[in-house]
Formats: C-alpha cells, structure tokens, sequence
C-alpha cells in the first residue's frame, strides 16, 4: 500500500509488482489437448493448405458467428485486404480513425484511400452521421469497427449502407464470440472479419477468418487467400498467401473450447475495475453492452478533473510494473502515414484520455484491486505528481514509458 509519494516506484519506492502485469497476456487454455492436436498434425504430415484442423476451426467459427461460411486466415490484417479486395472496394472507403493501425493499413495496402469519420466520444465508435456526410462520389464501400467487442452502430450503419447501395465490411478483430440483443455482431453488416492474434480473446497465435452469409465473397476469399488459385491449374484471382497453418488452427481450437473459462476471467476483472475505480473523479472504466467478450478493460482519465496526464499515469503505472497500453493513440489519422487528414475532435479528445488496463486470465482478481489502489493514490495526488515532474524534481525515471520487453 502505498503511503506517501515516495513510496512509489517512480520517486524511488519499491515496485508494487514484481512481474509485469501486462495488457494483452494470452489466454492458453488446455496444454494437454494443445499438444494432442498437434501431434495428430505431425502424424499426418499434413501442416497447412487447408487441412483438416483449419476445415474444424472455420466450421466451429462459422457456427459461433452465425454465419453461412468462414474463410480462415493467417491474421486479420491480410483477412481484411482480401475482404475489402473481394468486396469490390476501391477508391475510398469510409471508416474510424480510432482504432488499431491495421484496419487502415489493410485498405491502403490495395489501394483503397480509408477516409476518416469521428467518433461518438461516449461509446469510441464511429458515429454515422459522421460517415453519411463524408460518402462521395469516391465511396465504393464502410468499414466498421466493433471496437472493444462493442457493436458499432448496429441500429443505423448496416441500414445507411444499404440505402446508399455500398457495402459494408466490419472489423470485428475484437468482436469474437460478442453478440448484440442476443445475435452474434458478424450477423451484421455483409462480412466481418476477426482476428485470432496471441493477445485476442480467441487465439491461434497469429489468425484471422473472414465470416459471411455471401457464397460468392467467400468463394472469392478463398481462393485470394491460396494465391488466387480456383483449380490446380487455374488462377482467377490476383491472390496472395494469407493461409492458416495447422499449428494455428490448433491453438484456436483449443482457445474456443475454453471460452467460458476466458470469459468469466474477463468479466470479473472487468466488474472489479468499474467497481474500484467507480466515483473516482475524472476516472471512468468504459462500459460495455452485455453480450461482450470484455477482452480489453479501457479506461479514460479526464487530466481537466484529475490533474495528471493519461501519459504521466501510464509512465508511473509502469515503473509499478504495471503494463498499461494507450490504445488507440493517437488516432490514425495523426499518424505520419496518413498526415493531411481533416481533423477528428472527439477521436483526438478521446486518444489522449484512454489507458488499456491489465486483464485476462493471467491477471488475478488481488491483482486488479492492487493496481486500481495504486491508479486511486495516483489520482488523489495528482497535481503534486504533476508538479514534481514539471520542477524536474525527484522522478527516477522519464514520464515516457518504456517499451514492454517479453518476460
Ligand atoms: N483491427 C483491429 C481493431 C485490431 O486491434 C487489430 C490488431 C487488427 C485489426 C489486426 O489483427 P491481426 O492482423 O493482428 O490479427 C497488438 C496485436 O499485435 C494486434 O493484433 C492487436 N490488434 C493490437 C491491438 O495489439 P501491439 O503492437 O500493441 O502488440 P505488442 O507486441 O505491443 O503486444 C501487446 C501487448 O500484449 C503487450 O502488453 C505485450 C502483450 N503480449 C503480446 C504478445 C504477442 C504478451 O504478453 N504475449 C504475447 O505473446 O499490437
């Protein structure tokens, strides 16, 4: 418990973890059956191209998003250029700011210009009307993004896309196993695309799937993700390599089978941060919608209220070994990649003031209520703490965090 300010780590105190506490730690289910799937994989000598555990993971993954077909993948990035690709996107396509670089990337990576709408600063996703005044000429598709596992505007972007007859293709990296009123999210929209990435709530180590109910897309998915190849003498596509390996398809599979496991971890963490933090002022832990995966914890600082910056409390969570993440800052429109992009006030607003916080099954309930202490005592001192760092007095370290090292 820390006491006085320099009891904390960032004026000299001992740490108050000895391990890093990190965001993003993966979930690994079942070792035994892990192992079991991957000897059955040596056995056959059948590694990648389609094999039978990536044939089992796209059908469970199909089943668990409500969807006709799904076109697994060897990340979610590559899964979403083909998407936008066999989707017909070319041009501009209209999608948030706030979020993780790869959903720009995947559209700039084949040509498509992401053009950026705002945000609605309560909820972090894209705000519609925003998007209805962006489409041009130009527009030959939307992408939303279920940011945190949140539907992203289920109500009205599915029906803006089809009155103005473009397609709408949803970034549900985050969105694995999330449902809305009781329907899973990829039901929206006329393809989603996950990712199964080490730190998702679902892992394959590096995955990703397209789902739809569209048998022409996913024909085309499949065939763009096996270098365009239709037959074994046939090329129809100008494809690329964007397969799931074995190996991949048994970590997700393991992963699936321990959902609810996962799931009860991350609610409880998730509850024990709104519950710690609750009436801290200028501190707010997002709220989601029942039916998410509650993979990530994000919590906002308003500096305005509490006199320390998100910055300033990330850096001194950090020396506390506590591994907090900014995502998504900033927003992607700021990035030098895609400088000269009109300005996003609530997206900007919004990236300065969230902090991902330590969560998932590595993280344990006396842990969350260490580090929620620590954010309290933070908080309440405050504008001593930012004092100190602007007189250059007494902190050990710099206030820019360090980057996080693998244990
Ligand atoms: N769309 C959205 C909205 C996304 O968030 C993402 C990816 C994508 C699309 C693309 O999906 P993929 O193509 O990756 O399937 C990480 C992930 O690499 C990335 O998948 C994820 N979103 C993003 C939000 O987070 P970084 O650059 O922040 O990763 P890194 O290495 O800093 O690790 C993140 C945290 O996880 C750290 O606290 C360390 C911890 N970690 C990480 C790994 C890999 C572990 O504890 N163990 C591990 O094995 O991007």
């Amino acid at each position: 418990m820390k006491q006085t300010l320099g009891d904390l780590a960032f004026y000299g105190g001992p740490a108050a973890f000895t391990e890093p506490l990190f965001v993003g730690r993966p979930n690994i289910g079942d070792r035994k059956l892990l192992f079991e799937r991957l000897e059955q994989a040596l056995d056959r000598r059948w590694l990648t191209n389609q094999g039978p555990l990536v044939l089992e993971f796209e059908q469970r993954v199909a089943e668990l998003a409500g969807a006709r077909h799904c076109v697994a993948m060897c990340n979610a990035t590559l899964a979403l250029q083909i998407a936008a690709r066999a989707m017909g996107m070319t041009g501009e396509v209209i999608m948030p700011s706030f979020t993780f670089v790869a959903s720009p990337h995947a559209l700039s990576w084949i040509g498509v210009t992401p053009v950026f709408c705002d945000i609605d600063p309560e909820t972090h996703l894209m705000d519609p009307a925003h998007v209805e005044s962006l489409i041009g000429p130009a527009t030959t598709g939307i992408m939303g993004v279920h940011l945190w596992g949140q539907p992203c505007a289920p109500g009205t972007l599915p029906a803006l896309a089809r009155r103005h007859r473009l397609p709408l293709l949803y970034d549900a990296a985050h969105a694995v196993a999330t449902r809305w009123h009781g329907r899973p999210v990829a039901t929206l929209g006329d393809a989603s695309v996950f990712s199964f990435h080490a730190t998702k709530f679902v892992n394959a180590f590096e995955g990703g799937a397209l789902v739809t109910d569209d048998d022409g897309l996913a024909a085309t998915a499949r065939a763009m993700r096996n270098f365009g190849q239709t037959g074994e003498d046939q090329v129809t596509y100008l494809g690329t390599n964007a397969k799931m390996s074995e190996a991949s398809a048994a970590m997700g599979l393991t992963s699936l089978e321990a959902m609810p496991e996962l799931l009860a971890r991350n609610l409880a963490n998730h509850r024990r941060y709104a519950t710690e933090l609750a009436g801290v002022p200028g501190v707010r832990v997002l709220p989601y919608t029942s039916g998410n995966n509650h993979q990530y914890v994000v919590m906002e600082i308003d500096e305005r209220v509490t006199g320390v910056s998100r910055d300033l409390l990330r850096a001194v969570l950090t020396t506390e070994n506590i591994r907090c993440r900014s995502y998504f800052a900033p927003g992607c429109h700021m990035m030098d990649t895609y400088r000269g992009s009109p300005r996003l006030p609530h997206t900007e607003a919004v990236s300065r003031r969230v902090l991902g916080l330590p969560t998932g099954t590595a993280v344990r309930d006396d842990e969350v209520i260490r580090v929620c202490e620590i954010i309290r005592f933070v908080v309440a001192h405050g504008p001593a703490i930012a004092a100190k760092v602007t007189n250059g007095s007494a902190a050990r370290t710099s206030a820019r965090p360090p980057a996080p090292t693998p244990r």
